[in-house]
């Protein structure tokens, strides 16, 4: 299946991998690479040192095409953005912020710059700005968020751009990308998938989360905040969920609980503390499988599909 994204990045499939806060690392990246599509380190909020060594490992992995993901409400993104190019990275996606003074840098340095967007106002404003591709990320997908949904938002971003367009939200498996591509896309983001992959190094308990939870069991906190993030549903996202229901956790009160919770989801498994991110695609999620098999699975099931 070959499109502009395939063609835009030098890969086999068109599957990006998400990159996903302090979930994505090189073991993970490496094995979506060398499935034939294009793994991605999340920058997060790490320090520029652990970034530069996952670049490095990831490089050690594979010597196909891969990806760095910077968050940009990131305290150090301006360092992690300057490390992309320092470093030879092909491929860089951008979240939660608008990445326009980065993109002319890593244009002339020869990166591939995909911004991950929430709405067709700022997916044009990306264009101009001179991205190479977008994600148009639906409402679906775990993390921060915006509002619309991906059958929404995919193809009036389609509709509004030259440049190719990659669907994300609520895709893990061949129907998704299929229905993905019906609505324009010219390939697929997916997060939740890959948290139930061998190689992914996310705590055993975050992976037993996704594989048990069911259709109803994610949720979204944070609103009131102005970042909201899609959740699996637990004791500790149901205490937020209320307290900003019913006003009895102020805003600020919400960010001192949250602070660091995505580390105690995600190293510690800890199911009283922590954050588990996570799509609302998860109740269609119910076994770990090493990425080789995810992609392989999803392209021929799309492949079929699309061939009908
Ligand atoms: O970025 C994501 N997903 C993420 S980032 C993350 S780490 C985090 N931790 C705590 C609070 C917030 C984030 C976990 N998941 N997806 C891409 C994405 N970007 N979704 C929404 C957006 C977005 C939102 C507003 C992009 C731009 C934007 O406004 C840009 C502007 O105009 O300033």
């Amino acid at each position: 299946m070959k499109t502009r994204i395939t063609e835009l990045l030098g890969c086999e499939y068109p599957i990006i991998q998400g990159g996903m806060a302090w979930v994505a690392e090189h073991t993970l990246a490496s094995a979506v690479s060398n499935a034939g599509g294009i793994g991605l380190i999340a920058g997060g909020s790490a320090p520029i040192d652990y970034l530069r060594d996952q670049i490095r490992k990831c490089k050690e992995k594979t010597d196909k095409p891969f990806g760095v993901n910077i968050m940009l409400m990131s305290p150090n993104a301006d360092d992690l953005a300057q490390l992309c190019i320092d470093e030879g990275v092909r491929v860089v996606t951008t979240g939660a912020g608008n990445p326009g003074k980065y993109i002319t840098a890593w244009k002339e340095a020869g990166i591939k710059v995909i911004p991950v967007v929430p709405s067709v106002a700022l997916a044009k404003r990306m264009e101009r700005a001179g991205a190479d591709a977008v994600v148009a990320e639906g409402t679906e997908s775990g993390g921060h968020i915006g509002e619309n949904t991906t059958m929404c938002l995919v193809p009036q971003v389609v509709d509004a751009l030259e440049i190719p367009v990659i669907a994300a939200g609520g895709i893990a498996d061949g129907r998704g990308m299929a229905a993905a591509f019906m609505l324009g896309a010219e390939g697929v983001q997916i997060g939740t998938r890959f948290l139930a992959s061998e190689e992914c190094q996310i705590h055993p308990t975050f992976k037993e989360l996704v594989i048990k939870a069911k259709d109803t069991d994610s949720v979204v906190t944070g609103r009131y905040t102005g970042h909201p993030c899609r959740n699996i549903k637990t004791k500790f996202s149901k205490k937020l969920a209320n307290g900003e229901k019913d006003g009895s956790l102020s805003p600020e009160e919400f960010e001192q609980i949250t602070l660091g919770s995505l580390r105690k989801a995600v190293v510690d498994g800890n199911v009283d503390e922590g954050s588990f991110l996570c799509g609302a695609i998860a109740g269609m999620v119910n076994e770990i499988k090493p990425c080789k098999e995810i992609v392989d699975e999803i392209m021929a099931g799309a492949e079929k599909l699309l061939a009908r």
